[in-house]
């Protein structure tokens, strides 16, 4: 099965090529390089469902996209779904949690809970011999912030992130032991039985 990743983070397409090859060899994935919907869901879930129609809908193939991000307890949850951009530049991941650790302060450690999420949409388009169908998955990942970045693995706010039951922060962990345990595996073991359905049809 030839499947379309509706992502343009080349960080996550890594991460998703290792726990798909882990998990569903016989998925192969090809980069999505279309037009980039309109991001305006409310929910991880839908502006994950948002980014794989568009996918799908663009290349006919099977779609999957994930949207993720970061919620501070403390901070009513920010930034969640505005987690790419937090500091006002898409993807600039140094400044987004350089102002994250500003807005947190010297917050004793037993109030700097936070969790990531990530939403994984799965499309199959109308001629599919699946059928065509949409399905969502969202996956969290618990933990608490630090009060500066450790660490040179994963990407984004993996640095300031230590998962509960681990004394390393998320950057401080190989790639492996992140994708057993993180918020996009854990999604994404939601949606293998369904990929698993697609793959075989
Ligand atoms: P696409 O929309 O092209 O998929 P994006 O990076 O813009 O890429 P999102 O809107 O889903 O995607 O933003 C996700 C942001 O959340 C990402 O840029 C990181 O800052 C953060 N994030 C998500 N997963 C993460 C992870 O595993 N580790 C660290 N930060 C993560």
């Amino acid at each position: 099965l030839e499947i379309v990743l509706a992502t343009h983070n080349a960080h996550k397409v890594e991460e998703f090529q290792r726990i798909l090859s882990r998990d569903v060899p016989s998925v192969r994935v090809v980069a999505y390089d279309g037009p980039e919907p309109v991001e305006d869901g409310v929910s991880f879930a839908e502006n994950a469902l948002i980014k794989a129609r568009a996918a799908a809908a663009h290349t006919g193939l099977v779609a999957l996209a994930d949207d993720s991000g970061i919620a501070v307890d403390i901070l009513g949850g920010s930034p969640g779904i505005f987690s790419a951009r937090w500091a006002g530049h898409a993807h600039d991941s140094a400044a987004n949690l350089a102002l994250l650790l500003d807005q947190l302060g010297d917050v004793r450690a037993e109030h700097r809970r936070a969790h990531f999420s990530c939403a994984i949409a799965l499309v199959v388009p109308e001629g599919h011999p699946a059928g065509a169908s949409e399905e969502v998955v969202v996956g969290e990942w618990h933990g608490s912030l630090t009060t500066s970045p450790r660490g040179d693995n994963g990407f984004g706010y993996d640095p300031i992130f230590v998962p509960d039951g681990s004394e390393l922060t998320a950057a401080e962990l190989s790639p492996a032991a992140k994708n057993d345990v993180s918020h996009r595996a854990l999604a994404f073991a939601q949606i293998v039985p369904a990929l698993s359905i697609v793959a075989a049809a």
